[in-house]
C-alpha cells in the first residue's frame, strides 16, 4: 500500500521515463539522418533502456495495488545539430531525471515508505552510472574531436556499445 501521493509522483515518473524514451528515439533517428549509426544505435539502446524504466515503474504501481494513470507524453524538442550538443542535452536531461528521482526518495523517507524506498534504489544507482557513461561519452569527443576521424571512431564505438546495452538496434536503413 502507498499514500495518494506516492502514487500520483510515481505515475509522474513513468511520464518522465517515457518522455526519455521518446526524447532517445528522437536523437536516434536525426543521428540516423545524419549518418551516424553507431550514435542511432546508442540512442535506440538508450529509448529501450528508458521504456524497461517506465516498466518497472508501472510494474510496481500495480504490485502495491495502486493505479496507473498515464499522461500524454510531451513531444522532444528538435535535435540539435551536432553530436557533441546532442550528448550535452542528454546529461542535462539525466541530471533533471536524477534529481526527480532523489525528490521521490525523500518522499519515501518522509513516508517511512520503506518499500517504495527499496524500489527505488536500483534508480538511484542506474542514474549515476547513466551520469557517467554520458560524461565520458562528452570526455571522448572533447579529446578526439566531434567531426572528421574522431568522430568516426567515437561513432564506431557507440555502436559496438549499443549491442551490449541491449536488445534494442537502430533498424537497417531501409528496412
Ligand atoms: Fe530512466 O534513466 Fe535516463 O532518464
Amino acid at each position: 500500500m502507498i499514500s495518494d501521493t506516492m502514487r500520483m509522483r510515481m505515475n509522474q515518473q513513468i511520464n518522465r521515463e517515457l518522455y526519455s524514451a521518446y526524447l532517445y528515439l528522437s536523437l536516434s533517428a536525426h543521428a540516423e539522418r545524419v549518418n551516424l549509426k553507431g550514435t542511432a544505435a546508442w540512442f535506440m539502446a538508450k529509448h529501450a533502456e528508458e521504456m524497461t524504466h517506465a516498466l518497472k515503474m508501472y510494474r510496481y504501481l500495480l504490485d502495491q495495488d495502486a493505479q496507473v494513470e498515464l499522461a500524454a507524453v510531451d513531444a522532444p524538442p528538435v535535435s540539435p545539430d551536432g553530436v557533441m550538443a546532442m550528448f550535452e542535452g542528454t546529461l542535462t536531461h539525466e541530471r533533471e531525471v536524477t534529481a526527480a528521482i532523489n525528490d521521490l526518495v525523500d518522499l519515501a523517507l518522509s513516508e517511512k515508505d520503506h518499500a517504495t524506498n527499496i524500489f527505488l534504489q536500483w534508480f538511484v544507482t542506474e542514474q549515476i552510472e547513466e551520469e557517467a557513461t554520458v560524461n565520458d561519452i562528452i570526455g571522448r569527443l572533447q579529446l578526439f574531436g566531434d567531426k572528421g576521424q574522431g568522430l568516426l571512431m567515437i561513432d564506431n564505438e557507440l555502436g559496438t556499445a549499443a549491442k551490449t546495452m541491449g536488445q534494442a538496434q537502430a533498424p537497417e536503413a531501409g528496412a
